[in-house]
């Protein structure tokens, strides 16, 4: 899935720099997130999505990274049971509107399964499901056998022994036709073995996670190592400032959940 028709975002809270975040690059600046989230929302737009627009919620800090408490394909929904226990609560704040979308086409993870969002890597009708210190071996198998029922398949990848690596797609962005954008360290695991990888350098690590939307790829701004690789392998490029979502351990995937046209 690459074609999508919505995008669900939601506003940052007053709370936002309260999230959770190991505070290695400093203070987030509200004001400047809100430009740069203004600006993802009208990249999207440029790009022919639809925005769902939430509201802020403030009493929960990090609920505009909404890819965390559900996962969207075209045949199901998701919710999921985050593994922050400060983020619980996001799942059923956003539960209304994957009603309004879904109907009755959703799932859910249980506890003690816990899932996030950010672990899951969609690459067509094939899942990797990321065991990290937010989804549980429970929560992984949950979610394979849902995927299993819609007709998808899944595989697992730790990131567990990588700490720099919140969520799998953290470190890792499937950009269709068997080709991924990776951190050296996951594009050695033998999941990927049948995938075409552009490995970013270390220093270049927070570009991994990028969004290919309609055929283009959105990367986070000034990754130039990165955005070449991907302007060679044949693509258009956005490239968005995303400096004050880095602050919170946040990128590009995580600020949306976008949605292709349904199939039911
Ligand atoms: C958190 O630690 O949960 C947030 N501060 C950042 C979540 C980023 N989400 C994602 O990578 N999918």
């Amino acid at each position: 899935m690459s074609q999508f028709e919505r995008a669900i975002i939601r506003d940052l809270p007053d709370s936002y720099t309260e999230g959770l975040t190991p505070g290695k690059f400093g203070m987030a600046d509200i004001d400047l997130a809100r430009e740069q989230h203004q600006k993802y929302k009208e990249t999207l737009e440029k790009l022919g999505l639809e925005i769902i627009r939430l509201p802020k919620e403030n009493a929960f800090p990090d609920s505009c990274f909404v890819e965390d408490p559900a996962i969207v394909t075209e045949r199901v929904a998701i919710l999921t049971n985050l593994g922050a226990p400060s983020r619980k609560g996001e799942a059923a704040l956003i539960l209304p509107i994957l009603q309004k979308v879904y109907g009755t086409h959703i799932e859910r993870i249980e506890a003690p399964g816990t899932v996030e969002g950010g672990d899951i890597c969609e690459a067509g009708n094939h899942f990797f499901i990321g065991l990290s210190k937010r989804t549980n071996e429970e929560g992984a198998y949950q979610l394979a056998k849902i995927l299993e029922k819609y007709g998808y398949t899944s595989s697992i990848i730790s990131i567990r022994s990588f700490p720099n690596i919140l969520h799998l797609k953290t470190g890792i962005s499937y950009l269709g036709n068997k080709l991924v954008i990776c951190h050296s360290q996951i594009a050695n695991d033998c999941g990927l073995d049948d995938y075409r990888k552009l490995i970013v350098k270390d220093e270049e690590e927070y570009a991994s996670n990028c969004i290919l939307v309609n055929g283009t790829v959105i990367m986070p701004k000034g990754f130039d190592d990165a955005i070449r690789q991907v302007k060679e392998a044949g693509f258009d490029v956005i490239e968005l400032d995303m400096s004050e979502f880095m602050k919170q351990d946040g990128g590009l995937s995580c600020l949306s959940l976008r949605i292709p046209k349904l199939a039911f």
